[in-house]
């Protein structure tokens, strides 16, 4: 199916650059989907030629000869590699268990930052709170963020003594700086924030007081000339893709202009809900990015445990997204809000939950205006 192309007629260009960004997003979907198919046969491949190494291994035993140790250690450690990109912790318990991994930290972190056939948000996940941006992704859950942003302030200050007066405004300041990367450089964000709108923002963070401007200006400019990136992944990033959904399954849809329900299986991940006609279809109808949307029960006169997805406090907008029309051809949804039917209320609760949890929210507001909060009541 193709997405409409972005000079189709009545959309503003924010509208175009959003679908633009979600034709991106599918197309990265749908790579991710390839490589993991790839993935799952080469992990049955393994499978099957350790069982046969095994066989022959007894085969040889009994006629005294040794399977060669190497070959097999190397098998167990792309294994041990691969069990890390589904599940970190596993895949380190697993690789000390075979003995391909020492239990020792400094180990461990020397295989970490290393890296090799480790996926880098997996890498970012495991350490939750020890290296720094540029060997892995930041995680998107807020929790893991901080402290990986709070294991950062405070090293940077150990080695850098006397730059700041507290380790809380080396974390407020990477966080702006995070901030300013993205408002200066993300093609998206179109009100670029001037070097007055930095300073504001890092105001009184130096316990009550300011940093140099100087130092501001120095670090506004250095990002303003030359963004800093995250490494790409080397692929493999199984967040991404419909194999392991936050939930799924089957609800009742109500149309957007033409309100009729349509049964649709419903897979909810990486912060959008999409809908199949099948379950085993590979395009979805539609897709729903969730990012400022809000989530309610609400009561239908025809159908039961109902929920809508919804725009806060905008009454009369669409919900950005978008469907496969009948022809076949990609276009914007007409929804204001998504009405939606589960068949109990247990699932329809489930469903609201879950969502509630993907609704994308920016942490590092939330993040931020906490330090702040710490440093305005310690003076
Ligand atoms: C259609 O009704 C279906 O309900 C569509 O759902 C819906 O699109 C259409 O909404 C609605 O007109 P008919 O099949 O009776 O024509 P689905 O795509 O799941 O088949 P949404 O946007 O809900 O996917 P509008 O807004 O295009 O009319």
């Amino acid at each position: 199916m193709d997405f409409c192309p972005a000079g189709s007629t009545d959309l503003s260009e924010a509208e175009k650059a959003e679908i633009e960004t979600i034709r991106k997003h599918r197309q990265e979907l749908l790579e991710d989907i390839k490589k993991l198919k790839e993935q799952i046969a080469e992990v049955f491949a393994q499978i099957e030629c350790f069982q046969n190494a095994d066989e022959r291994q007894e085969a040889d035993n009994n006629t005294g000869k040794q399977t060669s140790k190497l070959s097999q250690r190397d098998k167990l450690l792309s294994l041990g590699r691969k069990k890390f990109n589904m599940d970190p912790a596993k895949g380190i318990q697993y690789l000390i268990e075979h003995q391909l991994l020492s239990s020792d930290l400094q180990e461990i972190a020397k295989f970490l930052h290393k890296g090799e056939g480790l996926n880098k948000a997996a890498i970012g996940d495991y350490l939750g709170g020890r290296q720094f941006l540029w060997s892995f992704r930041l995680p998107g859950e807020a929790q893991k963020i901080d402290r990986m942003m709070e294991a950062f302030a405070n090293w940077y200050c150990k080695c850098n003594p006397g730059v700041f007066q507290s380790t809380d405004t080396c974390y407020i300041l990477s966080f702006s700086i995070i901030m300013l990367n993205t408002s200066l450089h993300n093609p998206n964000v179109k009100d670029k924030p001037p070097f007055e709108r930095f300073v504001s923002i890092n105001r009184g963070i130096d316990n009550g007081g300011d940093l140099p401007e100087e130092l501001l200006k120095n670090l506004f400019e250095s990002i303003k000339n030359e963004p800093f990136s995250i490494p790409e992944d080397d692929g493999n990033d199984l967040t991404h893709t419909f194999f392991n959904p936050n939930r799924e399954g089957w609800l009742l849809k109500l149309g957007g202009r033409v309100k009729t329900w349509k049964r649709r299986w419903f897979i909810l991940t990486d912060n959008c809900l999409y809908y199949f006609e099948y379950t085993t279809d590979k395009e979805p109808l539609g897709i729903i990015p969730l990012e400022n949307l809000s989530v309610r029960k609400v009561d239908d006169p025809k159908k039961p445990n109902c929920f809508e997805l919804f725009i806060p406090n905008c009454k009369g907008q669409k919900i950005k997204a978008c469907k496969t029309d009948g022809d076949g051809k990609v276009v914007e949804g007409k929804h204001q809000s998504y009405k939606i039917s589960a068949a109990t209320p247990a699932e329809r609760d489930e469903w609201i939950e879950a969502i509630r949890m993907s609704i994308t929210q920016d942490p590092f507001y939330d993040l931020v205006s906490a330090r702040k909060k710490k440093i305005a009541s310690k003076n």
